[in-house]
């Protein structure tokens, strides 16, 4: 028998797999439909103090190398996702964690404690959407400082913290979001990048610039990943471009407790959660591990 269970802050998944926000995550039928695959816990699309449509189209560019988006943070505002959340709380029977953003430390503790009353399990800051000025909050060490503490007032959930890796020093950032009383951070968002149409001349995403995510991204993150466990104790649930297990067991080595899965959902389907969780257990009696937890960090250790 191998253990897939892990605590990320005292919150318990039966696997340390889950999706990345964004993906699936608006409504209670597609956090039902998430659950179902099996994963450790779900992840809510980003939910702000006011409504939003989100940007101009087009929104999703597929490139050569990667998924280019720039949705725009579409969310129906607080006050709505409150009604969405409570019927996911009463479909989902696995952890749900909200992801919230907001444009300054005011919003982010407004929309916490909007939601404080409801039964799910932690909330995910969303400090670094690269197209959005949300993401300028994960690249200042004294806002993203105030948003943290100010949330921390707010909730007695664990607070985990979205990190961009459009910064110089991930490992910095991390232990600022740590230090101000981050239970957890997920690294990383998409990267920020662009497409331009040669015909027109043109930016081709309605937003001009957007997050790029998939594969193309996945060294970028297990990098992210290496430098920040090097500079935080607390947990790190890892992010971008993972699409197979062997994937995720990278994530697991550079140092992340726990791993979500965004674009190869779209790529794959919903399959990739079973192929992933599946894959983490082979691995693991392969290699006659009996607890995931045994490889974070493995390629931190000195032989
Ligand atoms: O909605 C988006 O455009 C978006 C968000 Br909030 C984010 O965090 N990351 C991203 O790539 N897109």
């Amino acid at each position: 028998m191998v253990r897939l269970e892990v605590e990320i802050s005292g919150l318990k998944l039966k696997n340390p797999v889950m999706n990345a926000s964004g993906i699936l995550g608006l409504t209670a039928y597609s956090l039902e439909k998430l659950a179902k695959t099996g994963v450790g816990a779900v992840v809510t699309k980003s939910i702000g103090l006011n409504p939003r449509n989100g940007n101009p189209n087009p929104t999703i560019v597929e490139t050569k190398c990667g998924l280019l988006n720039s949705m725009g943070l579409p969310n129906p505002g607080v006050d709505e996702a409150i009604k969405e959340i409570k019927k996911t709380l009463k479909l989902v029977k696995i952890p749900v964690i909200v992801s919230i953003f907001g444009f300054n430390p005011d919003e982010y503790l407004q929309v916490a404690k909007k939601l404080e009353n409801l039964n799910f399990s932690a909330l995910e800051l969303n400090v670094s959407c690269p197209h959005e000025k949300v993401g300028e909050i994960g690249q200042n060490m004294e806002v993203l400082a105030e948003v943290v503490k100010k949330v921390k007032t707010a909730t007695k959930k664990p607070v985990f913290v979205k990190l961009t890796p459009n910064v110089s020093n991930i490992g910095e950032i991390a232990k600022v979001a740590v230090e101000a009383g981050a239970d957890a951070v997920t690294a990383i968002n998409t990267v920020k990048a662009m497409v331009i149409d040669i015909e027109t001349g043109k930016p081709v995403l309605g937003g001009i610039v957007g997050g790029l995510s998939g594969p193309a991204i996945k060294p970028i993150a297990l990098r992210c990943i290496y430098e920040i466990f090097r500079e935080v104790k607390a947990p790190i649930i890892g992010c971008g471009g993972i699409s197979s297990w062997m994937d995720a067991v990278e994530f697991f080595m550079a140092g992340a407790s726990a791993i979500q899965i965004g674009t190869a959902i779209l790529h794959k389907d919903l399959k990739v959660f079973r192929e992933i969780i599946r894959g983490l257990n082979n691995y693991l009696r392969r290699k006659n591990i009996k607890n995931i937890g045994e490889i974070v960090g493995l390629a931190h250790k000195k032989f």
